[in-house]
């Protein structure tokens, strides 16, 4: 094992010398104590504890040589299968992994790389990489990508979560939580190992894909011109986020050159942008195009919630916040339903209602079981922005 990251680490820092010095700069960066509160998160060890190369990761599988021919011969889109995770989820994330490989992954042969803020553990490593077909790549977050940033007034965020616990807001009371929406808001698209590509497939621990996966979705998305890709849409719980609206709003009155015209902001909203619907893309399933949250528009965007503080003083998640950036700053047809990806989060799951897709694409879903127009589901009014 520290052969292959030593090696790893030669072979990563001699191809893209940008890595290394990208770690320094995370660790010449202010990082945070341990996290005040006594919720579960404060017994996490300090990040300071770890060897910083650890951000660069370890990869397996190297010797790896490609996909067998067929699908799309030998084209592949500069894409990773993209996974946040704890070791304590191997069980649940092996579920996730065996069926995306059987379903897609196979055939493709796209790299994994998981991400985590303490290091993978041995057992972690081993079993994943032997699920995988692929090079499979285990990183640690830079932990000021993580924690709670020290200008965040502790004494105001913890009131916040008190009276989230109170209210049996879930998830209202963890600090952990809370650092796992930001990062997944503004921070994974900037580690140094998604440098290098373009696309994601975000994947989590225990989901289901029932479908067969045989079109390339990356290649898709890359030939029809599209940014974001989903299969669920819902609401949010309107507690965990009571100023998010009011801040987008003061945003784009202030940056109006950032929304995009033939946007989807009919889809967000039944006044035209006057309150929210809460309407969101369930983030547990992405496929994205980086450069978006890369770019100008949405930089500024989440520097400008992040210095609100909501995503400690409230309960902001990354997927509103991805989506009401996605439906504000690209056009409507730039973001893409995968009808064809049968898929299942706990407690929803998608199954594809376009005709003869179930069959088609051999999935073990039932349509009737589809979540898309129960009465949770915002998929009426993703679909009436189209008529
Ligand atoms: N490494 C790490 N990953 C985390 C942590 N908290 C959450 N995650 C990951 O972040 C993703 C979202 O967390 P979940 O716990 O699934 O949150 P959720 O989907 O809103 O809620 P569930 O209904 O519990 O699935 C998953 O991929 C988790 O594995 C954490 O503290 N550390
Ligand atoms: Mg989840």
């Amino acid at each position: 094992m520290l052969l292959y990251a030593a090696l790893y680490i030669a072979t990563s820092t001699a191809r893209a010398p940008h890595l290394l010095s990208s770690v320094s700069a995370f660790l010449t960066s202010p990082i945070n104590g341990p996290e005040p509160n006594a919720t579960a998160s404060a017994q996490l060890p300090k990040p300071t504890e770890y060897d910083p190369k650890l951000i660069l990761g370890e990869t397996h599988n190297t010797e790896y040589a490609g996909p067998p021919a067929g699908f799309n011969g030998t084209r592949r889109a500069n894409a990773t299968l993209l996974m946040l995770v704890r070791n304590s989820e191997l069980e649940k994330a092996k579920q996730s992994v065996r069926e995306l490989e059987e379903k897609f992954n196979r055939q493709f042969g796209y790299p994994w790389l998981f991400l985590n803020n303490v290091p993978f553990d041995k057992e972690f490593k081993e079993q994943m990489s032997a699920l995988v077909s692929g090079p499979v790549t285990f990183a640690l977050i830079p932990p000021h990508h993580w924690y709670q940033p020290d200008w965040i007034d502790e004494d105001k965020a913890s009131q916040s979560r008190d009276a989230m616990v109170e209210q049996n807001i879930i998830y209202g009371g963890a600090v952990s939580y809370r650092n796992m929406c930001r990062f997944n808001s503004g921070f994974f698209y900037r580690h140094p190992l998604l440098q290098q590509y373009k696309w994601y497939w975000r994947v989590e621990p225990d989901v289901h894909f029932h479908c067969v996966v045989d079109e390339d979705p990356f290649l898709f998305m890359e030939e029809h011109d599209k940014v974001y890709g989903f299969t669920i849409t819902l609401l949010e719980f309107e507690k965990t986020i009571p100023t998010l609206w009011p801040t987008v709003k003061e945003f784009i009155e202030e940056n109006p050159q950032y929304v995009a015209p033939d946007n989807a902001m009919g889809y967000l909203s039944e006044n035209g942008g006057e309150s929210y619907n809460l309407c969101h893309f369930w983030s547990n399933f992405e496929i994205a195009n980086m450069d978006f949250w890369r770019g100008e528009a949405y930089t500024e965007f989440f520097e400008y919630l992040d210095s609100k503080g909501g995503f400690y003083y409230e309960r902001w998640g990354d997927a509103p916040v991805h989506s009401i950036a996605a439906a504000l700053f690209l056009r409507k047809d730039q973001i893409h339903f995968f009808d064809e990806i049968g898929y299942e989060h706990h407690p929803f799951t998608h199954c594809p209602h376009t005709p003869g897709t179930i069959k088609k694409k051999k999935c073990t879903c039932r349509g009737w079981r589809s979540f898309d127009y129960q009465s949770y589901s915002c998929m009426r009014k993703w679909e009436r922005i189209f008529k």
